[in-house]
């Protein structure tokens, strides 16, 4: 997929002059000539990346920025405002009203179509964590939107790679401010510390004495465990060459010496946001992945992706001409315990339960909570014999286990019911396989509870 650029400038040469540049790069553009049009256009078409003129009549390209960045909708767009280049302040201006970086005019095309790259890269990642996000919401899994930016993240964790004792003073002083930083002089100890130290950004002089300071950058990055915390490096202004090279290795953001403070700040907690938004979204990915397939109760995996497990475990089996079976236990007058001891003392039996299912079973199995009081465990590779085995071995520890009811140490005794079913090679399915299972559970709850049945079909011999 081409990722879609929309620049935005009051001069019509610029943005012809850019869309001519972009398009080259195989980029799909449009444009705006104002900052009302801008944002018109960012609402209806919802670009990857918007390249921002400052100097424009009526709303500037600040107040553009700022409102793009203040609607929930736009906010994770990417602005690259496009500044003169004598106008140092108005850099500091843009990355303050939330730009993610800025260019000077006239632009160089290497590294306009570096930090571009860079941007959509990114942008893309976040794309993909906030579909995602979408997904769960839309399937209930989850209510909260984490989709503004993180705004406050003091105290996070900065390392400083540098060897240049007044400049990493007055660095660590100024950032000490809001961050937790500690500073490396010694470039040798510097991947080292990076990587056990848990940082959220990292910043690395290319000026070094002693090493090279791309080098050390490129040793971290290639650190799996490091690969999203965010690389900033200080290169000379007079060396594009490194600057390029940088970006090009997926350095996330350069600035050149001396280090203008201002800018740092603004720089680093940038690239502070972007890191924990995106672990925000990936850690409630993974927490409503983890909520859509287990109970809540016991831990276990639940009934929804039992079925879907089942289904694939059944095919797998047909498929391989393997034999599988399946259990399902029902705890015997299950109700009795809530009416005679309430249903919190239902539910404690009921986790005790399910950790007794779970160490009963080998890892290979697969045990779910098919119900209230009914679990299911699947056993790939189990002969029809063996699973009689294992859910006679299933009934007897439950009968000998005494069920805590409070934390004073009494219990009670329960007992289960168990019925079995062996997939048949021929025409059988996930569902007559279950179903079979149950038609057994309801034979042993008939015959008098406490006991296991096998489903006829494929019983083994002598049953
Ligand atoms: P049987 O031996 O025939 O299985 O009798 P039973 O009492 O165990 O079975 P029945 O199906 O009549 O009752 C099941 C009870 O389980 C009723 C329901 O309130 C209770 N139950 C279901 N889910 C939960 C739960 O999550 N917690 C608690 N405490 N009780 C539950
Ligand atoms: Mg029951
Ligand atoms: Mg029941």
């Amino acid at each position: 997929m081409t990722a879609q650029i929309l620049v935005v400038d009051d001069v019509l040469a610029n943005v012809k002059l850019l869309e001519a540049k972009l398009a080259s790069e195989y980029y799909d553009v449009i444009t705006a000539k104002d900052g009302f049009e801008a944002i018109s256009k960012a609402k209806e078409h919802r670009p990857d990346l918007i390249l921002l003129d400052v100097m424009m009549p009526g709303m500037d390209g600040f107040e553009t920025c700022a409102k793009i960045k203040a609607d929930v909708e736009l906010s994770h767009i990417p602005i690259v405002m496009v500044t003169a280049l004598s106008e140092k302040s108005d850099r500091l201006k843009g990355l303050d009203a939330g730009a993610d970086d800025f260019i000077t005019k006239p632009i160089n095309d290497v590294a306009l179509f570096a930090r571009v790259k860079s941007l959509v890269r990114i942008k893309m990642l976040l794309d993909e964590l906030r579909l995602r996000d979408k997904t769960s919401i839309e399937m209930g899994i989850k209510s909260e939107v984490g989709q503004t930016m993180i705004t406050d993240v003091s105290g996070a964790r900065v390392l400083l790679v540098d060897d240049d004792t007044v400049q990493g003073k007055q660095i660590v002083a100024r950032l000490s401010e809001s961050y937790n930083v500690e500073w490396v002089e010694e470039p040798d100890q510097a991947v080292a510390k990076a990587c056990i130290g848990n940082f959220d950004v990292i910043l690395i002089s290319t000026l070094l004495s002693n090493a090279d300071g791309l080098r050390l950058a490129s040793q971290i990055k290639s650190n799996e465990a490091m690969r999203n915390v965010p690389l900033l490096v200080f290169v000379d202004e007079d060396d594009p060459r490194i600057m390029l090279k940088a970006l090009e290795m997926g350095i996330n953001d350069y600035m050149t010496v001396p280090v203008d403070k201002n800018e740092m700040l603004v720089r680093v907690r940038t690239q502070i946001r972007r890191k924990k938004y995106q672990e925000t979204l990936k850690s409630q990915y993974q927490m409503s992945m983890s909520m859509a397939i287990t109970d809540a109760l016991t831990g276990l995996y639940n009934r929804h992706y039992l079925n879907t497990h089942l289904g694939n475990m059944v095919k797998q089996a047909l498929k391989n001409g393997k034999y599988m079976a399946l259990m399902i236990m029902d705890m015997d007058h299950f109700k009795s315990v809530n009416d005679t001891y309430g249903h919190d003392v239902g539910d404690m039996i009921l986790k005790q339960l399910a950790t007794l299912i779970i160490q009963q079973s080998r890892s290979s199995e697969l045990a779910a909570r098919f119900g209230g009081e009914e679990f299911v465990v699947l056993m790939p590779e189990t002969d029809p014999q063996s699973a009689l085995m294992a859910a006679n071995r299933m009934r007897d520890v439950v009968q000998l286990t005494p069920f805590k009811i409070n934390d004073k140490g009494d219990t009670i005794q329960k007992t289960i019911s168990i019925g079995i079913a062996s997939l048949h090679p021929d025409g059988d399915s996930a569902e007559s396989l279950l179903k079979r299972a149950d038609e057994a559970l309801y034979e042993a709850k008939r015959a008098g509870r406490n006991r296991v049945t096998v489903n006829s079909v494929l019983a083994p011999k002598g049953w």
